[in-house]
């Protein structure tokens, strides 16, 4: 039976003040007088992560008990931020511990500060893996993530002379308060080496693996808990160790490096997020990093099925595994290595078991993001599973002659082999073929998926494609990130749109109102003075919040076309200093974002943007309507503070390249009006706001595929365009970079030759859009209309809503009743 063991709630400040305490004195060991912002986030960290973790243990019994499926999320990227007011508001414990904090002399906010960011992901897809395991905590569907604990995530950037610089980001040197060791998971995961053929065929019976290398794979267990502690999960993030991490008798001979060079060789495995992969040496590393935590979070899977005394057969009845991407692909194969190999299932037994569980999400159709694997690394590094892949395609090419695909050009494109750049083993394939449902994250993008990249795998299996359009976590990215805009919601809708995001279209009745609206305005204004202060501190640029906030922070990507806002905002500030007193609408232009360290041509453009910031921002002429800001180090905390202040959220990637895009959301729902491409998601939220209420430019994703198979020629586009040509001009001839003419040569040459992402063809379209925000700005009562009805439409694209449908369609798994 199950037994209850989520801890009384605290009942009073006092008691949560004495719990907190408790932990600074006899877990710390710091004393109340000398305690610094860190010591208390630590002692309130462990404080609260008591509380957790008895939700956690609870849910884990009601689960096994209830013989209840569970999902299982694999993914190399989970980009998490902060816990702590996460925490706290899941457990409705932020007022009570603000009195506590206070009366223990310690100050909430800086307290809340000292907490560093777990930026263990990218941009999109490891944000996406976060605001999921928030939704499926909340919807109490019992989910366990799996990922690597790297010890440096994300880098930290610093912009030098307008230079983005990366540091390494150590977010665990003080150590990391809500996770916690399990010994008993640990597990060694197998490298190089070589196979034992038992059987005689070709790779169908039980073979033996003898791997030339061990790492081993440590757990650490972070709890998540969901809205209103319905129900809590965990996060078991791997890091790799040597087995044997020290040769005792090298170190006693003096040889204190070889003593550990096994040891730093297995840990590099869990170091870094993403090594570059540029180099042959780094492409192997995240190789390594891929199979590690797949093999590891599989092993750790099975052993819990069996350990629940289930039969394997059962095992898709029991566990559905959601692979985030191809990252984690390779853990199709290891599991027909373990059924097969290990359990001695058969094969075909053993294939039914895999389809049954898999399921893959695909997050991009760019062709230099869609893995594929040298076959000569795979047979070298994982020599089984490069035996189970051939097989595994012998019988999927096989069963496709058998339904009509049995041309050569068929066969070679549904093969698991790419044979036309060397031979690689094209890791999309693999999980489109191991699982029974293949998702995109939003409607344009799914349909694209059927009409191209997967096409004929699509005709194959026509039932396999589903589309699940991303969301977002409502609890952090409104109620943690937005408390005034939150209240004021619960004042005019009541508290059910804490529980159900359907009741924020409410709110279109009210769209109107202006006592609403004069609300709304104060609220806004409150959150751009506090970003103002944050530009005020960082950069020394003074903001006036009552200028239009004009925001597009997001990775840097030519695709995503930061490129094509700061061509726009040249050419405005070209236009404003030609009749300075037009009547123009002072904006604010405000980027952020970070670059791969090995992409020149969006580390350029970052140079760019603050290389015309730098000019703008000094013109007397045009300083009282046009700032350019960009701010360093973009992360989740300071999404938090940008996000609610924006009025306008610039998604104007190339039609037909942006997946979904998530931020696009967060802003909309903040009540920030869009200016946007038909892209990804945008065309979804178009349908949701309704078409008066976003500024919709550019080419469509057909208009775009249509000119690159004309052959696209930009510079028709720029001799049509003074405003563009005018901009192009300025950069090319140093304005921006003085004594440096040719700084941005690969830029404006890229712009002038190819322009392989449309800059230039979109580029008026975007400027006549621009003149359109600031004609809606002047209009006070027409701009917070749209910005309300903004907010109202916003309900579908909660993450709760997603995560219901994969629960649905994909999984097969409810909540847990209680
Ligand atoms: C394999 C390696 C080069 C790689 C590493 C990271 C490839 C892709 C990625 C990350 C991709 C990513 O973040 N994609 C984004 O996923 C979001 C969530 O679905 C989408 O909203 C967004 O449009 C998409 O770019």
């Amino acid at each position: 039976p199950a037994v209850p063991l989520a801890l009384a709630p605290i009942r009073s400040v006092a008691d949560w003040r004495d719990a907190i305490l408790a932990k600074l004195v006899y877990a710390l060991g710091r004393d109340q007088r000398t305690a610094s912002d860190r010591d208390w986030f630590e002692a309130l960290a462990l404080a609260l992560r008591d509380r957790v973790v008895a939700h956690a243990l609870d849910s884990d019994n009601l689960t096994r008990a209830a013989g209840h499926k569970r999902v299982y999320y694999l993914s190399l990227e989970f980009l998490v931020g902060r816990l702590l007011v996460d925490t706290l508001t899941n457990l409705d414990m932020t007022g009570l511990t603000r009195a506590a904090l206070g009366e223990l002399g310690a100050d909430f906010e800086r307290v809340r500060a000292a907490e560093p960011d777990a930026a263990l992901g990218n941009g999109g897809l490891g944000r996406l893996a976060a605001c999921f395991m928030e939704s499926a905590a909340s919807l109490a569907i019992p989910t366990c993530g799996y990922g690597i604990r790297y010890e440096n995530g994300l880098f930290r950037q610093e912009i030098r002379n307008g230079v983005q610089v990366e540091l390494p980001e150590d977010w665990l040197a003080a150590g990391n308060p809500w996770e916690i060791r399990r010994p008993e998971r640990d597990c060694d995961i197998g490298f190089g080496g070589h196979v034992e053929q038992v059987g005689d065929d070709d790779g169908a019976t039980r073979c033996v693996w003898h791997p030339a290398e061990l790492v081993r794979a440590v757990a650490h267990d972070t709890p998540v808990i969901g809205w209103r502690a319905r129900h809590a999960n965990r996060l078991r993030l791997w890091s790799a160790r040597a087995v044997a991490p020290l040769r005792l008798d090298a170190f006693n001979a003096g040889d204190y490096l070889g003593a550990v060079a096994d040891d730093v060789r297995a840990r590099s495995v869990s170091r870094v997020l993403y090594p570059s992969d540029t180099t042959p040496a780094g492409q192997e590393l995240r190789l390594r990093q891929e199979y590690f935590f797949s093999a590891a979070s599989l092993h750790d899977i099975l052993r819990r099925h069996l350990a629940e005394g289930y039969d394997l057969s059962r095992l898709p009845d029991m566990a559905a595994i959601q692979l985030n991407d191809t990252h984690p692909a390779i853990a199709i194969a290891e599991m027909m290595r373990l059924l097969v190999d290990r359990h001695g299932t058969a094969w075909n037994e053993a294939w039914r078991i895999t389809c049954g569980c898999f399921s893959y999400t695909n997050h991009t159709l760019l062709p230099e993001a869609l893995e594929t694997w040298p076959v000569a690394l795979m047979e070298r590094l994982l020599p089984r599973h490069m035996q189970i892949i051939y097989r595994l395609n012998a019988d999927h090419l096989e069963a496709a002659r058998a339904k009509g695909a049995a041309s050569d050009s068929l066969q070679a494109s549904l093969s698991m082999i790419d044979e036309t750049q060397g031979r690689r083993v094209r890791m999309g394939t693999l999980a489109f073929v191991g699982s029974h449902r293949v998702n995109g994250v939003s409607a344009l993008h799914t349909g694209l998926m059927r009409e191209t990249v997967f096409h004929d795998l699509h005709v194959l299996h026509p039932d396999r494609i589903t589309n699940v359009t991303n969301g977002i976590t409502f609890r952090r990215w409104l109620f943690e990130a937005n408390p005034r805009l939150t209240g004021l919601l619960v004042d005019v809708l009541g508290d059910a749109v804490l529980d159900d995001p359907s009741v924020l279209a409410g709110l279109r009745g009210l769209a109107g109102d202006p006592g609403l609206r004069a609300r709304l305005i104060a609220c806004r204004r409150a959150n751009k003075v506090a970003l103002s202060n944050l530009v005020g501190e960082q950069l020394g640029i003074g903001l006036d919040p009552d200028a239009l906030f004009d925001v597009h922070v997001k990775r840097l990507h030519e695709y995503k076309r930061q490129l094509l806002n700061i061509l726009e905002a040249v050419s405005l500030w070209q236009a404003i200093r030609a009749r300075p007193a037009a009547g123009w609408v002072p904006r604010v232009k405000i980027f952020a974002g970070k670059a791969a360290a090995s992409y020149a041509q969006a580390r350029l453009i970052i140079r760019l943007i603050n290389d015309v910031a730098s000019v703008i921002n000094s013109d007397p002429v045009t300083s009282d309507l046009l700032k350019v800001v960009f701010l360093p180090n973009f992360n989740v905390s300071l999404a938090e503070i940008i996000i609610p202040a924006a009025d306008l959220s610039e998604q104007i990637s190339t039609a037909g390249m942006e997946a979904s895009g998530t931020g696009n959301m967060k802003f909309a729902l903040n009540g920030a009006l869009t200016i946007g491409t038909l892209d990804g998601a945008n065309i979804e939220i178009r349908d949701h706001v309704r078409a008066d209420n976003i500024f919709i430019f550019g080419l469509t994703a057909a208009e775009v595929a249509v000119r690159r198979l004309d052959g696209w020629h930009p510079e028709f586009s720029i001799v049509a365009s003074p405003a563009l040509a005018g901009a192009i001009e300025a950069i090319g001839r140093g304005t921006f970079s003085p004594g440096e003419d040719t700084r941005f040569a690969p830029i404006v040459d890229e712009l002038r030759r190819t322009d392989r992402f449309l800059v230039t063809a979109d580029f008026d379209s975007y400027a006549e859009a621009q003149r359109r925000v600031a004609a809606l700005w002047r209009d006070r009562d027409a701009w917070w209309r749209a910005a309300v009805l903004n907010t109202a439409g916003m309900g579908p694209f909660s993450s709760d809503r997603a995560i219901g449908e994969y629960a649905e369609k994909i999984w097969h798994v409810t909540g847990l009743e209680r």
